[in-house]
């Protein structure tokens, strides 16, 4: 049995880590291509929780997003795996945006069986065990089930800079369904909304699972949906596209995107 409040309170004590954090030029650095950051806290951060949390669970493997020590960068399929984004929303936080988070997400024999998600700027932690509902802080979370016209939808990307894809003529059409859409620097805050209420629905056409591990059980026990576009579950291996929503505002948004993929 894992110690809940311990993961809980390690998230929260990451999250303060970001929160205080100045960064400073010489601190950021590039990745995938020139707009994809990592910082020095990221690592630092994702370090912090690797060494915190392996005397939970001895065993467990991490499934992290940065090189460091002790991340064992896989998923396992057996056995406990922690999956961890020390700072999701990076480019946010290296311009000072204060809108990111530390997400933690537990997997058990390939399921996610709880997750974390602090946001240190307005002290705000998602959580949910497979189960046993998903919270806000104190305040149990139920999605009302809107439909797509009925509320904002959220989006990132697209991933790949150098080949969008229809991923805007998939959001002009959102955006005509909807009230509005918002982009705003961290999916797992954006799938964290869902499950609060915030958005009605979710789409990204690549992300990888320790964006939305945690999350995704946060959206399962609040009544959302999450899958990929295709409708088969997110994957615990490698990235994947997401859709999430309320149940009527989610099966809208995935016919949406699949009438453009098809089209092509
Ligand atoms: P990050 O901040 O941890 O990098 C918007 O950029 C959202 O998409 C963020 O949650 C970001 O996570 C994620 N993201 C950015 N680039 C990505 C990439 N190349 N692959 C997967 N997810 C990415
Ligand atoms: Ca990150």
């Amino acid at each position: 049995m894992i110690d809940y409040e311990r993961v809980e309170h390690l998230v929260r004590q990451a999250g303060q880590m970001i929160r205080d954090a100045h960064v400073t030029g010489e601190q950021v650095h590039t990745k995938r291509n020139r707009a994809d950051f990592v910082t020095d806290y990221d690592l630092r951060v994702q370090q912090y929780l690797i060494d915190n949390l392996k005397p939970l669970v001895p065993e467990a493997v991490f499934y992290g997003e940065e090189d460091t020590v002790g991340n064992d960068g896989r998923n396992s399929e057996e056995g406990f795996c922690f999956y961890l984004d020390p700072i999701d929303g990076t480019t946010n936080f290296v311009f000072g945006y204060h809108h990111s988070c530390t997400s933690v997400g537990i997997g058990l024999d390939g399921r996610i069986i709880a997750g974390f998600v602090y946001n240190p700027y307005n002290h705000e932690m998602y959580r949910a065990v497979r189960g046993q509902g998903a919270f806000l802080n104190d305040r149990r979370l139920w999605v009302e089930n809107r439909e797509l016209q009925e509320g904002i939808l959220a989006f990132n990307g697209p991933v790949n800079r150098d080949n969008e894809g229809p991923f805007f003529e998939i959001l002009r059409i959102l955006y005509g369904e909807t009230y509005t859409i918002r982009s705003s620097g961290s999916a797992a805050l954006d799938l964290c909304r869902v499950a609060s209420g915030g958005n009605v629905a979710y789409v990204q056409d690549q992300l990888s699972p320790y964006d939305y591990a945690a999350a995704s059980v946060i959206v399962e026990e609040a009544g959302g949906v999450i899958t990929q576009v295709d409708g088969s579950p997110v994957s615990l291996e490698s990235n994947c596209s997401v859709v999430a929503g309320a149940p009527l505002a989610y099966e809208r948004t995935r016919e949406i995107v699949l009438s453009i993929l098809n089209k092509k």
